[in-house]
């Protein structure tokens, strides 16, 4: 009975997944027709950017530009913030470290919204610990605060043993991840958002939580809120480099995976497009977007300037060899395409004109990337390889 019914729960899934590709995506690299990237150093009016001060002047032109188009405004103002220590162990995983669970409450509009962040930091460092903070977009367990459950999505054991904080906070918390309902949550506070075409969906309120969480590290002694590392997988992946570029106060991050409007080009149209993902997703982006679908080659921007609104911080974004739905290619271009932003910086890169092998991690530069043998997944090898870089940054 029990396999019969974990047979049929796997049929319905691979449906479910199969429904979601449609016939006419395209796996083949010969298929990618000729499209041509806006230039990462022109304005919107097509002015050279010929240095670091140019940029900075047209960073929030570039920003205003994927909010109006892609990832919808993003709300500075509320009226409150609360930090609550719900619990603390100061002897977690055998003494090793410090579990806090946090509730980050925010009010706006006589309303409020209850971030829930779990916090592990080690005891063995005498001083604030660099920190890993992950959007969890998946299962609770993966983020266990007991420990009980462990889980490579969220490894937390390794972290601490490498000297780094490590934190999670759930999706859900933000903006449920369904098109009924992800207005409960952040979008409380902002109900205007959901009556604009250029509003806030879900991949900008998860965005926004991890500010918020960023926030809450300004205040704890324990975390070095100068060395935060914001993580994030898939549909994570894209809600961290949308934050990322936003706020500056994260000091790096890492996209695993993030495919389609995270990091890989939308123009190339390959495995997932702007199409696919706003139909599949309609609750993800603003309404905007799906003015693109089937127009990519309109969009004013591509995702290779979102990587470099990262710019000068460490950014890593990885694929997995057989995730050809995520373009590996796609994603390693537009990290290719992004090194002009980091060149203004002095910051020149390490990245050879073709993606490296695979299982061939480019970790120790400001543009680190890998492609994993394997399927759409944030394991312990990247996990390892993510903590090689932070060592590289963060503890050189
Ligand atoms: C897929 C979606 C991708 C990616 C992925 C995930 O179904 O098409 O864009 O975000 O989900 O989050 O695992």
């Amino acid at each position: 009975m029990k396999r019969f019914v974990l047979f049929t729960a796997m049929i319905l899934f691979m449906i479910a997944v199969r429904a979601q590709r449609p016939a006419d995506a395209n796996f083949v690299e010969a298929n990618v027709k000729p499209y041509l990237l806006p230039d990462v150093l022109r304005t919107s009016k097509h002015a050279k950017i010929r240095n670091k001060a140019d940029w900075e002047n047209n960073r929030e032109q570039l920003l205003d530009l994927f909010e109006e188009n892609i990832y919808g405004q993003m709300p500075k103002h509320f009226v409150d913030i609360k930090f609550s220590l719900v619990e603390k162990d100061e002897l977690a995983m055998q003494g090793k470290a410090t579990m806090k669970k946090v509730s980050v409450e925010v009010f706006n509009r006589g309303q409020s919204v209850k971030i829930n962040l779990i916090l592990f930091v080690p005891n063995h460092l005498r001083k604030a610990a660099p920190a890993f903070l992950l959007i969890n977009n998946r299962g609770q367990e993966n983020t266990d605060p007991t420990r009980r459950v462990k889980s490579g999505f969220w490894p937390a054991e390794l972290a601490i043993d490498s000297g780094y904080a490590i934190a999670a906070f759930h999706v859900s918390d933000a903006a449920p991840d369904d098109k009924e309902s992800f207005m409960n949550g952040v979008l409380r506070l902002y109900p205007e958002q959901l009556a604009a075409a250029n509003g806030m969906r879900a991949i900008g309120a998860w965005a926004w939580a991890a500010s918020r969480i960023m926030d809450y590290f300004e205040q704890d002694p324990d975390v070095n809120a100068d060395q935060v590392i914001l993580v994030g997988h898939s549909r994570g992946g894209k809600a961290a480099l949308w934050a990322a570029a936003q706020d500056q106060r994260f000091a790096s991050c890492i996209s695993n995976c993030s495919g389609n409007t995270g990091a890989a080009l939308s123009r190339r149209n390959f495995g997932e497009s702007v199409k696919v993902i706003n139909t599949n997703f309609p609750h993800w982006f603003t309404p905007n977007y799906k003015q693109f679908n089937d127009r990519e080659a309109e969009l004013p921007v591509d995702q290779h300037m979102l990587l470099a609104l990262i710019a000068p911080r460490p950014l890593y974004v990885t694929n997995a060899s057989e995730d050809l739905w995520a373009d590996p290619t796609g994603t390693y271009l537009a990290l290719k395409h992004a090194e002009s932003a980091y060149a203004l910086y002095g910051l020149s890169s390490r990245l050879p004109e073709q993606a490296p092998a695979i299982n061939q991690p480019i970790l120790n530069t400001h543009l680190a990337y890998h492609n994993r043998a394997g399927i759409h997944d944030l394991t312990i090898y990247e996990w390892r390889n993510f903590i090689r870089f932070a060592n590289f940054h963060f503890k050189n």
